[in-house]
């Protein structure tokens, strides 16, 4: 027999005192005294958080605009039928589905629509960049698929295009899907090229060209990235808070689609993967989807300009970065090698003493099996991009690292610069804030 001792209200209390300190240190420490150069990570405008919050975080919206499955959702369709228009505009597209809540999420969409289990697709590995939802023991694996690496050549950073074709040659009759993009994403990927092969060794395949662009969406939507639509991609599949800025959740963006293939991709999100959507983000990403189109280019640019500058600081200040030949990075992130200095995980984890955050990442070349100490750093400069950061600013980042883990600096000593830095760039930037509010 179970014997259930009464709990007193204080026990309780207890939790929701901690809930609340706890929220509220993170918000002090991460919104003062941190550079975040985590990649995949973002922050929205106060406008768009200040959408974020509300009644919808209660409601379901099972259905379509006009045809749902409940009551009571008449805003929920006027906040989506804005939303489909504003992303259609800025990405220029036919379709677009917003329900998927994770990126993760969207690519299982995208593998479940256009492949049945024991069918064959390509990416890359996660050493090379893929991120892990691509490959056997994610997403793909779930959906039972055989999964084909693409060739890529680790120091060129390319993908190796005769070698693919040979691959597309061997795997043609279950080949069902490739898909590029990635979460190490230096470089723009081959999509043209990559569609031109599909198209002449698998003419017969229907081959769907899918495109992850989770991490760049941002700089697609800024025109300073490739853009997968134009370039061959059927679909691309996202986040949306890496460098595009809004709450997070998942994406689906497609042009030039057969109505079937729409409907296998809309029929696998709903009633498929997802039920209720989350609806309290869509008003946020709408106002970061109006933000993006305002401010996006401006902010994409700037970007990539500060990766670039920051990688170049890195190099000169003896860090070996990746990609120097090819100006190293024309995207939000810059890798380096840091196997001479220490290794991924040491380097990681002195840098956040310093109030740095960054992660750990496989290098291309590297064996996947290094993945709890691998041998290199990732940054994404799109956060502090945000914050109007600039080039100068990137040389004073470079500097900061290279005290921690160049000179052995005291951690602690760096993080007093960190957060004078930080007060210097209190306000997110390319936003409607001032406009809104003021
Ligand atoms: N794993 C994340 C990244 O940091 O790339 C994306 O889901």
């Amino acid at each position: 027999m179970v014997c259930l001792v009464p709990m007193m209200p204080n026990d309780g209390l207890r939790y929701v005192e901690e809930a609340r300190r706890i929220v509220s240190e993170q918000n002090e420490w991460r919104g003062k005294k941190t550079l975040n150069l985590i990649a995949s990570e973002n922050v929205m405008s106060q406008g768009a958080a200040s959408v974020y919050n509300s009644d919808f975080e209660h409601r379901y919206a099972e259905g379509e605009i006009g045809e749902r499955y409940y009551e009571g959702t008449r805003y929920v369709d006027q906040v989506e039928a804005l939303l489909d228009e504003a992303l259609k505009k800025l990405f220029k597209c036919a379709y677009v589905n917003y329900k998927p809540i994770s990126g993760a999420q969207a690519n299982l969409a995208v593998f479940y629509a256009y492949a049945k289990p024991g069918d064959s697709v390509m990416s890359l590995d996660v050493p090379s960049g893929g991120h892990i939802s691509y490959r056997e023991f994610g997403a793909a694996g779930c959906r039972g698929l055989n999964v084909h690496d693409i060739p890529f050549n680790p120091s060129k950073l390319e993908v190796v295009l005769e070698e693919l074709r040979n691959k597309v040659r061997q795997v043609r009759d279950k080949l069902r899907i490739v898909t590029l993009g990635g979460s190490l994403f230096l470089f723009p990927h081959p999509v043209r090229e990559i569609a031109t092969i599909l198209r002449e060794e698998a003419p017969d395949q229907d081959v769907v060209v899918h495109y992850d662009a989770a991490h760049v969406l941002g700089l697609i939507a800024g025109g300073v990235f490739q853009d997968p639509l134009r370039e061959g991609a059927n679909i691309i599949s996202s986040s949306t808070h890496k460098t595009f800025p809004g709450p997070q959740g998942g994406l689906i963006l497609a042009e030039g689609l057969t109505d079937k293939k729409i409907s296998a991709i809309r029929k696998s999100i709903f009633p498929g993967l997802v039920s209720n959507h989350h609806l309290h983000r869509l008003p946020a990403l709408l106002y970061t989807t109006a933000e993006m189109i305002a401010f996006g280019h401006q902010y994409a640019l700037q970007t990539v300009r500060n990766a670039k500058r920051l990688a170049k600081a890195l190099d000169e200040l003896g860090f070996k970065v990746l990609g120097k030949e090819k100006g190293y990075t024309e995207s939000h992130q810059v890798a380096f090698d840091a196997s001479p200095i220490g290794g991924g995980t040491y380097v990681a984890t002195r840098l956040a003493e310093a109030n740095i955050i960054v992660n750990k990442n496989l290098l291309p070349g590297e064996n996947s099996k290094n993945s709890k100490n691998p041998s290199g750093i990732r940054i994404g400069v799109q956060e502090i991009t945000r914050y109007g950061m600039k080039e100068e600013e990137m040389e004073r980042v470079a500097q900061m690292m290279s005290e921690v883990i160049l000179s052995k600096t005291e951690p602690s000593r760096v993080a007093i610069e960190v957060e004078k830095l930080r007060a210097e760039f209190p306000h997110i930037g390319y936003t409607f804030d001032a406009i809104v509010q003021g």
